[in-house]
């Protein structure tokens, strides 16, 4: 009955026998049992406690170590965090781990702890190559054997270089910009590294014209010379360290090199073609320059400054890049101009050579009628009037020529042109006038195109009808008879 009892999870049997061996079972604690009477196969009295029979404990498994791998190296000089594996129980049991550097210049241990990582930070500083193994232990205080062992380092951390871009050609250049026309350059500056194991410094360049390297020179003072550069740069160094060749860029310099200078250009009354500029101006001039910078690649300055004087006078500067001013007197003028740019390109000097004629020529004068007729008296002896004229002047252009009118209109204008060069003389009406008053009239014109004023010059009358009475007839216009 008690077995069955038992079987069935009873949890305290006690049971009387009375044979000759009455004995007492009972339970001290897991696992053990008090057992009298062995011999006995009934049992006079028994305690159990189902449930508590014996269960052997196990070990856990062996942890592994995990990271970082075996013979890692650490860089930045502190010990690196060392982490394992939890194996597992073969029972279950929750696991403590207890990781130790050993064996080693320097030794360190985790004590008993829950996680699975532990970074030994005592060896921070201490630059050697270290062994570590771990254990586990459960909950009964049962210890897994020592894992494998790995190993890693701790290195002098090693820093990168530093470098400053102090000059350029003496420039400090606090913008980051030069604009200059200068090609042959020195960059300056200085350069360290923390474990002081500085090596080279770089040149670094790329734009329109890097020109090429005329000098170089490494170390905490470093210098470099760069000839032949051109158009717009951008220019910078790295110092490099050992023996790992960590590498730092020093700042940049965007140098600009414009080698072209500027072009003017120039306009008379708004008209830039030479081409198109009439012999002579016949009133006052506008002048206008406009200047355009050049540029070297992508470097261009710009304008800065227009120059120019008229006549021979003294040099005007005007900033930026254009100019108009008027001349307005005769003569034969000269314009001559340059311009500058920015960084002190100077354009060759222009000149250009106009003329101003606005004064007309005096009119004709000096009229003679070849036959000896009077201006203005009625005759009747010549009806096929012949005239002649002295030579007008012109101060700036010279005399072109002729106009002259010959008619009864006393205004009368534009009949017959005569070249300076032509023979002054004029039969206005070779096959003779009727009776009448006729007007010569003329002007003069001068090479610029200037004329003189419509002038009455003479006044031909001439009276071709006979009287009625030889004694006392008169002409109706007041000439007496000749007899
Ligand atoms: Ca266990
Ligand atoms: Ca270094
Ligand atoms: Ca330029
Ligand atoms: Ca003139």
């Amino acid at each position: 009955m008690h077995d069955v009892l038992w079987q069935h999870g009873a949890r305290y049997i006690i049971k009387l026998d009375s044979g000759e061996s009455s004995g007492l079972y009972y339970n001290d604690g897991p696992g053990h049992y008090l057992y009298l009477q062995p011999k006995r196969n009934v049992a006079n009295a028994w305690v159990v406690k189902p449930g508590n029979r014996q269960i052997p404990n196990h070990p856990p498994n062996t942890p592994s170590p995990q990271s970082p791998h075996d013979w890692y190296e650490s860089q930045d000089g502190k010990a690196p965090a060392l982490c394992w594996n939890n194996p597992g129980d073969p029972d279950g049991d929750p696991l403590r781990f207890y990781a130790e550097v050993y064996g080693s210049a320097v030794n360190a241990n985790s004590g008993w702890q829950n996680g699975t990582c532990w970074r030994p930070g005592s060896l921070d500083g201490q630059y050697y190559t270290y062994q570590w193994h771990v254990k586990a232990k459960d909950s009964k205080d049962a210890e897994s054997g020592w894992s494998t062992t790995w190993h890693f380092s701790i290195k002098a951390p090693d820093n990168p270089p530093s470098i400053s871009f102090d000059t350029a050609n003496g420039n400090s250049f606090p913008s980051g910009r030069i604009d200059s026309r200068d090609r042959n350059w020195t960059f300056r500056g200085t350069a360290s590294d923390p474990e002081g194991r500085l090596g080279r410094i770089e040149f670094r360049c790329s734009g329109d014209n890097c020109g090429y390297q005329a000098g170089h020179t490494d170390g905490g003072n470093w210098s470099h010379t760069q000839n032949d550069m051109a158009g717009q740069n951008d220019v910078y160094f790295v110092a490099h360290d050992n023996p790992k060749d960590q590498q730092t860029a020093s700042r940049h310099l965007d140098l600009r090199i414009d080698l072209a200078a500027p072009v003017t250009t120039l306009s008379l009354n708004n008209e830039a073609n030479p081409d198109r500029w009439p012999a002579w101006f016949t009133s006052a001039v506008a002048v206008r320059l406009h200047a355009d910078d050049s540029n070297t690649g992508r470097a261009r300055s710009g304008v800065s400054q227009v120059r120019y004087r008229l006549d021979g006078g003294a040099w005007q500067a005007q900033g930026g890049s254009d100019v108009a001013f008027t001349v307005s007197s005769d003569g034969t003028h000269t314009v001559e101009y340059y311009a500058l740019d920015n960084v002190g390109n100077q354009e060759s000097t222009r000149s250009v050579t106009f003329k101003i004629d606005q004064t007309p020529p005096s009119p004709p004068g000096g009229v003679v009628e070849t036959h000896g007729v009077v201006s203005g008296q009625w005759q009747k002896a010549h009806n096929t009037p012949t005239f002649t004229w002295a030579a007008s002047s012109d101060a700036i252009s010279g005399v072109w020529g002729y106009q002259f009118y010959f008619g009864t209109d006393p205004n009368g204008v534009a009949y017959q042109t005569f070249l300076a060069s032509d023979p002054r003389q004029w039969t206005p009406q070779p096959g003779g006038v009727r009776t009448g008053t006729y007007y010569l009239r003329g002007r003069t014109r001068d090479n610029a195109g200037n004329w003189s004023n419509w002038v009455t010059l003479f006044t031909f009358r001439y009276d071709g009808t006979p009287p009625e009475n030889p004694k006392e007839a008169s002409h109706a216009a007041g000439i007496a008879n000749d007899t």
